[in-house]
């Protein structure tokens, strides 16, 4: 009866890590490319854009994003009706396996505000996705003047 509790038990456990680790990895295949902010003058919201990646087997949600330079980070989808321009809060974001979802202005996005200090074009911000199961991924995005419509050279490497 030992030897069988013995012989069980690590087999359990090494198969209860391995579970945990294969579940735990959604941001593990997440790339993040084309990260920038459109900076608005005052106290207007910036939106920030990205290019996010899967290069795993599995579907990766994306359920918020935070930075330690806005008080508020928000996941958020524009679309236009009969000429009218909405904006409404995602929940979440799939990335489909071996596919990608484009935040672009006109479409998903995130929305930051109360930033401290104000951002300005030129600068470096750190934000954190956040996916569904508790991963996470830090991504630089570089700050850009409120007429720019895409990420620039800044960061096209
Ligand atoms: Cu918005």
């Amino acid at each position: 009866m030992i030897v069988r509790i013995a012989r069980t038990l690590p087999l359990f456990a090494a198969g209860w890590l391995l579970a945990l680790s294969a579940y735990a990895n959604e941001a593990e295949h997440i790339r993040a490319t084309q990260a920038w902010i459109r900076v608005l003058p005052g106290d207007l919201p910036a939106g920030g854009y990205v290019v996010l990646e899967n290069t795993g087997d599995q579907p990766a949600t994306l359920r918020s994003a935070s930075s330690a330079r806005y008080g508020s980070v928000m996941l958020h989808k524009s679309s236009s009706e009969g000429g009218v321009s909405r904006m409404a809060m995602v929940e979440n974001l799939v990335i489909p396996a071996h596919g990608k979802a484009e935040l672009a202005p006109g479409g998903y996005h995130l929305m930051m505000s109360k930033a401290n200090p104000p951002v300005k074009a030129g600068d470096d911000v750190k934000l954190t996705f956040h996916f569904s199961d508790g991963s996470v991924l830090d991504t630089d995005f570089a700050a850009r003047p409120a007429n720019a419509t895409d990420a620039g050279d800044a960061h096209a490497h």
